[in-house]
């Protein structure tokens, strides 16, 4: 029961608003667990902004690489590649989700064990131009929060 409740503490959504004057809310961040061996791992979260935004990237102490991926159907086969940056429309969830959107991290250079968080900063760009940097701690999970808004 206790074990229960405390991952349903885990659950609850991340939300950071505009902690740093980015107008972005972020929701059901977590990272994956990694296997011993294992060297990648990938960010997902679901971000909203209130004002019309470019998602340029990300970087964490936790990995050498982070880039944007999308994983996507080609045929019969499920292939993944980089996407230079994303765009977010105001007001519309821009849902990074494993099968889609990610943020790969790659050259780890932490365990990723379930209970740990990773320092991670977004990098938008603004409608004028301006780089704006958004903070969050990235829980690191075996599996989707439960209660990831969709
Ligand atoms: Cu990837």
């Amino acid at each position: 029961m206790k074990k229960l409740l405390a991952s349903l503490l885990l659950a609850v959504p991340v939300a950071v608003l505009a902690e740093s004057g980015v107008p972005v809310k972020v929701e059901g961040a977590w990272a994956r667990t990694i296997v011993p061996g294992q060297q990648s791992s990938g960010a997902y979260m679901t971000l909203t902004g209130s004002e019309p935004l470019t998602l340029l990237g990300a970087e964490t102490p936790a990995a050498g690489i982070v880039e944007i991926h999308q994983m996507k159907m080609e045929g019969d086969i499920m292939k993944m590649r980089a996407a230079d940056t994303l765009p977010l429309a105001a007001g519309q969830p821009l849902q990074l989700a494993p099968g889609g959107y990610h943020f790969m991290l790659m050259d780890l250079k932490n365990p990723f064990k379930a209970g740990s968080q990773i320092p991670f900063t977004l990098r938008f760009r603004d409608a004028k131009g301006k780089l704006r940097t958004l903070p969050l701690r990235v829980p690191v999970q075996a599996a989707p929060p439960r209660e990831s808004r969709q």
